[in-house]
């Protein structure tokens, strides 16, 4: 086996990038540690940017990269007294070897490598904007190295952001990638069959989010993608809910909205089902419509496909589902003309994800919706939210149903990696039918 197998995709990554940005030289810092209170910090997360090109997680450390292709770590050093406190460092030298960096040195030696490694270079790329600290800083190494002019020193005339260069990468997943995430996927769909075994009317929400956070985490999975929405009865029409902290009734639809990060790569997965674990007739009915928006999106996630045709086609089916419930009036094509469904499905059928779960990249370009291509990851989320109201029929009201899957554009089509989460209705009540039997 190659030894540098773990590590080759994150130099090919760094070769492109060095070619893509053409000349001068790159910097991508990580993120920094997070104050939570007094003296205690969030738990760490690396920047997205910085450990797509480098797979390096630790703190206080940023690559440098030049158009050459010459690539460098500037990060901790080793530190016995901080490491018996807070754990393993790896230093610059273990980390140049195990990371396949040219160079690596002490943080503490970056501003001044930073006003050498300027010196004649057309351009800096930076994250520009995104930290006052680090514009701060460029603007430093750019001042020292104008001071060296008249030592017939050129400095960079040109400061560019560099998050635009590799957002464009980030948006085709390659192999490493995809295998991540598809492992993410499978621990998240194995949260949500362990929410539909576990709950049950009288269990509160939060407990039902305990049991999605054991499921990550027993996986290996290091977080929680984003805050788990789990959301019972009226709680399932509000979108952002986190509250997770009211009591699962009987006849109540339960919606949860769960993923898991591993790696860094995120997974996204919402299911929505009965508390008592058998779909009432009106449930039933909004749920199937919910289903068939899902299905007519997903067909049209293919390559070529423009980027708002999975929304369109899952718009066209949610609204004909909305007049057919009685809660619009027709006619169809008014409807969709004056989006009077939006009381009712307010948000977009999906996003880029990877390791963000919003991923980057681009939605449109130069006015045009993008067209999809293999290797694109994205969710597929189409949902109906019938909040209580006046003209609302009884049993349609407090309805909140959104079904949400990840797939991979593959050449032929797609590949759905969440597909080990039930959803369809028959599914979901033997799975849940099948859980109570074993209590
Ligand atoms: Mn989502």
């Amino acid at each position: 086996m190659n030894p540098n197998e773990g590590i080759s995709h994150h130099l090919e990554r760094r070769r492109r990038l060095a070619a893509a940005m053409a000349e001068g030289v790159a910097l991508v810092p990580t993120a920094p540690e997070r104050v939570r209170n007094r003296d205690t910090h969030f738990p760490y997360r690396f920047d997205s940017h910085f450990y797509y090109l480098t797979g390096f997680a630790e703190p206080e450390a940023v690559l440098v990269l030049t158009a050459g292709g010459k690539s460098i770590l500037f990060c901790r050093e080793r530190n016995e007294e901080r490491e018996i406190w807070e754990g393993f460092r790896h230093g610059p030298q273990a980390a140049r070897e195990r990371f396949g960096f040219d160079e690596a040195y002490p943080i503490a030696a970056l501003d001044e490598k930073m006003a050498e490694l300027l010196e004649n270079q057309p351009a800096l790329h930076y994250p520009v904007g995104a930290d006052p600290e680090w514009d701060a800083r460029a603007m430093r190494w750019l001042n020292a190295v104008r001071a060296k002019g008249r030592a017939g020193v050129a400095a960079p005339e040109r400061v560019q952001d560099v998050r635009g260069l590799v957002d464009g990468m980030r948006l085709v997943k390659d192999a490493q990638e995809l295998a991540l995430m598809r492992r993410a996927a499978r621990i998240a769909a194995g949260a949500h069959r362990r929410a539909m075994q576990t709950a049950g009317a009288g269990r509160y929400e939060y407990e039902i989010e305990a049991e999605l956070l054991y499921e990550f985490r027993r996986n290996g999975a290091q977080f929680p993608a984003y805050s788990p929405i789990v959301a019972g009865g009226a709680n399932s029409c509000v979108l952002h809910y986190v509250f997770n902290d009211a009591p699962l009734r009987d006849g109540e639809l339960l919606l949860i909205d769960a993923g898991c990060e591993l790696d860094g790569y995120a997974s996204d997965i919402t299911r929505t089902f009965p508390v008592n674990g058998r779909f009432s007739a009106a449930q039933r009915e909004v749920y199937d419509i919910v289903l068939a928006a899902q299905k007519a999106a997903m067909d049209k996630v293919r390559p070529g496909s423009a980027w708002n045709e999975p929304h369109e086609a899952a718009v066209r089916v949610l609204a004909q589902g909305i007049i057919d419930l009685g809660l619009l009036q027709g006619p169809f094509d008014e409807v969709l003309e004056k989006e009077t469904y939006k009381r009712f499905y307010m948000h977009r059928t999906g996003h880029w994800l990877g390791l963000d779960v919003h991923d980057a990249g681009e939605y449109k370009r130069a006015g045009q919706w993008r067209p999809l291509e293999p290797g694109m990851t994205l969710t597929v989320e189409p949902g109906l939210y019938i909040r209580a109201a006046g003209d609302v029929p009884e049993p349609l009201r407090n309805i909140g149903i959104r079904i949400e899957d990840d797939v991979v554009v593959t050449p032929q089509g797609c590949e759905v990696i969440t597909a080990e989460a039930p959803k369809g209705i028959a599914e979901i009540e033997a799975l849940m039918r099948d859980a109570r039997a074993r209590d």
